[in-house]
């Protein structure tokens, strides 16, 4: 059997054997065993399964966390191309395909997993916000590839290639040991920017891109010092501030839809910004954590401020009550045993449970109540019920009674008391401003005292707390 260094999505791999053709295809690794490679220059394989390994894991990455189906999001994969010129220190996307070169000394090649996920993540922002390569298009464009090279990064997770918030950590570009890149400080490679400022947009794009790549570091991990999987960091803010992150996932998937949905080719850092609020909303929400987390990470670049704000939780609408006309049974409320009902000796105003107090003719008392958070945005806070009441009292002495209470805090107020005075057999709903109680948390209480003889029957149905 001959194995072929290609995937079922169509990701495979070729030797250019030196060839600097653009248009060259190179020729399919093919291997005996399934085992491509030794991890050394001395097998021509070696580079090939490390750039395999990249494009598998940049479309798996896309697909399974982002749900984009490849570089085309048509669920196609890419080639790539090793061995490409002689002593050639790059690796490049070209629109159609990776290529490349095997590094100084031709034994280094540029393989490395978050270079590979860097320069595929140049064929995402084509196929999606196209961001033009000058300006701050331009740094966005090469951040964008250093969040999901790094991305790539984690997502593969191998303990061969511990994930970092470092670009190019493995290949020792430089020659001397440091990385190509470091998200949490980018002014740490001596060239790139920590601070947005109106004059970003005249650097390379590799420098430019120093403020998003600081953006996203502090959005995913928060300022100051940290260890992560062994590598020590030390993010600053430009303003000042303390940044909390919200975490790695949620940041990424942000920054996705930021690109995929709200940035064009000329968009600048203002526009990311409003992009990132916007799509932080439509992905945790009006008024969420990881929103403020956006908006606090990008002031800690000094990017500019828009208009676009996370906006507040809008307040709960509908019923704030629970089980608010008794159907559920014995739930929700807090009181006397047996006062949530279907006896059929009262009729329900809506359904067959409903709560009655009273209609005992023995001395009693019994209550129900439950508790309710009045939203403090609510316009007009009411609560409502419907109410019939009978008796075998008369006269004008109020013996049994019922009172409807609001208990906040030590404070107990009482809305209304009936008595077996003035009955009403016939259900009529009543309805009482609960404006006094926004921001709080109450108890809605309905507590009966009936005397030794003669009953009084309180039969409460279909309550509610409304925000107005
Ligand atoms: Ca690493
Ligand atoms: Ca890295
Ligand atoms: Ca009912
Ligand atoms: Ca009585
Ligand atoms: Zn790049």
């Amino acid at each position: 059997t001959s194995y072929s260094m290609r995937d079922t999505v169509g990701n495979y791999t070729t030797d250019l054997n030196g060839s600097t053709s653009s248009t060259a295809a190179g020729t399919t690794f093919t291997d005996a065993d399934d085992i491509w490679g030794n991890g050394l220059v001395t097998s021509r394989a070696s580079a090939g399964v490390d750039a395999h390994y990249g494009a598998e894991k940049t479309f798996d990455y896309y697909k399974n966390i982002q749900g984009r189906n490849g570089i085309w999001n048509n669920g196609v994969g890419a080639r790539s191309r090793v061995h490409y010129g002689t002593n050639y220190v790059n690796a490049f996307w070209d629109g159609t395909q990776m290529t490349y070169g095997d590094g100084t000394s031709n034994t280094h090649p540029l393989v490395e997993l978050d270079v590979a996920g860097h320069e595929m993540s140049h064929g995402v922002t084509e196929n999606t916000a196209a961001l033009i390569y000058t300006g701050d298009a331009g740094g966005l464009n090469e951040a964008t590839s250093d969040i999901f090279g790094t991305a790539v990064e984690f997502y593969a997770n191998n303990a061969a290639d511990t994930p970092d918030y470092l670009i190019g950590e493995e290949i020792n570009i430089n020659g001397d040991g440091t990385p190509l890149r470091y998200m949490d400080k980018p002014s740490k490679d001596g060239a790139s920017k920590d601070c947005w400022s109106s004059t970003l947009g005249s650097l390379d794009p590799h420098y430019s891109s120093g403020p998003l790549n600081h953006w996203f570091y502090l959005a995913s991990e928060g300022s100051g010092a940290k260890v992560i999987n062994g590598v020590s960091y030390n993010s600053p803010t430009c303003n000042a501030s303390t940044v909390t992150g919200i975490g790695r996932a949620a940041a990424e998937k942000i920054w996705y839809r930021t690109l995929s949905t709200y940035l064009t080719s000329n968009s600048n850092y203002a526009a990311a910004r409003t992009g990132a609020v916007k799509a932080a909303k439509d992905l945790y929400g009006v008024g969420s954590v990881q929103c403020a987390g956006i908006v606090a990470s990008f002031a800690a670049i000094s990017a500019p401020v828009g208009t676009e704000t996370c906006g507040t939780t809008p307040p709960p609408t509908g019923n704030l009550l629970l089980n608010p006309g008794f159907e559920s049974g014995v739930v929700n409320w807090t009181g006397s045993a047996g006062a949530i009902t279907t006896n059929t000796g009262r009729p329900a105003h809506t359904g067959s449970w409903k709560m009655w107090l009273g209609g005992n003719g023995v001395t009693t008392t019994e209550n129900e109540s439950q508790s309710v958070t009045i939203p403090s945005a609510a316009a007009a806070p009411a609560l409502s019920y419907w109410i019939r009441t009978d008796t075998s009292e008369s006269g004008t002495t109020a013996y049994d009674t019922m009172k409807v209470q609001v208990i906040s805090g030590a404070t107990t107020t009482t809305l209304v008391t009936y008595s077996n005075v003035g009955t009403n057999a016939t259900y009529a709903q009543k309805s009482f401003s609960l404006a006094a109680y926004k921001g709080l948390t109450i108890t809605v209480k309905f507590l009966m005292v009936e005397d030794s003889s003669l009953q009084t029957s309180f039969v409460v149905d279909d309550t509610a707390v409304t925000t107005g």
